[in-house]
């Protein structure tokens, strides 16, 4: 089965077509959180760039609003097995502030950071392909239990690669898990693989 990020159009597939094995479609869009909320404030948020570049940046929420927005339209794949297809998301693609960063050659891998202490980690190539911060679902601000007032959406990984709460990306060298790669999620996380868990852990 052709990958529907593969195709340019994806949108005008038939849903059927859009629902990676496994998986069934929601309308709802469930909040899955490990842990409790954490409480942020618009006044102290900030955002940083950093590890691996040359020039490390770290954003206010003002600045961050004054990058100027644009919308993307994505599938998201929960490991839990629902899939909500068609959500709008607007914000900012993250290969852009990955570029003001100015990373080294070094940088192959990234770590997204969030309050509340989770992690997720991603290569770089496919965190600048698609990674986008977004702080806008449909039209409306992120619920707070959705990770306002900013979350990573990585649209071709499961879900656990969309970062709620995002506070940081950190450029490295080296993979390293993050923190459902440590409790045995897959690192790919490819739904169209189903790249659920460790293999190891599903024998
Ligand atoms: N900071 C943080 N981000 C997170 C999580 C989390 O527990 N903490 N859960 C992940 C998982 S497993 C999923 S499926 C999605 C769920 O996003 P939602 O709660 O907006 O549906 O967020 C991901 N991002
Ligand atoms: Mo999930």
């Amino acid at each position: 089965m052709k990958r529907p990020d593969q195709i340019k159009d994806a949108p005008s597939l038939g849903p059927e077509s859009r629902v990676p094995p496994g998986q069934f479609l929601t309308t709802k869009f469930p909040v899955l959180t490990y842990g409790s909320t954490p409480k942020v404030d618009l006044a102290t948020w900030r955002f940083r760039v950093f590890g691996l570049v040359s020039q490390e940046i770290e954003l206010d929420w003002k600045g961050f609003a004054d990058l100027g927005w644009t919308t993307i339209t994505a599938d998201f794949h929960c490991v839990t097995q629902w899939s909500a297809l068609d959500n709008t998301w607007e914000g900012v693609p993250l290969s852009r502030l990955v570029a003001m960063a100015q990373p080294n050659g070094e940088a192959k891998f990234v770590m997204a950071h969030c309050f509340g202490g989770y992690s997720t980690n991603l290569p770089l190539d496919i965190a600048l392909d698609e990674g986008f911060l977004a702080h806008k679902q449909n039209g409306e601000e992120l619920g707070e239990g959705h990770g306002w007032p900013l979350r990573l959406i990585v649209p071709s990984r499961y879900a656990w690669k969309s970062a709620k709460w995002l506070n940081g990306i950190e450029l490295m060298a080296e993979d390293k898990p993050g923190f459902w790669e440590e409790r045995g999620y897959n690192n790919n996380a490819d739904p169209w693989k189903e790249e659920r868990f460790w293999p190891e852990l599903t024998k």
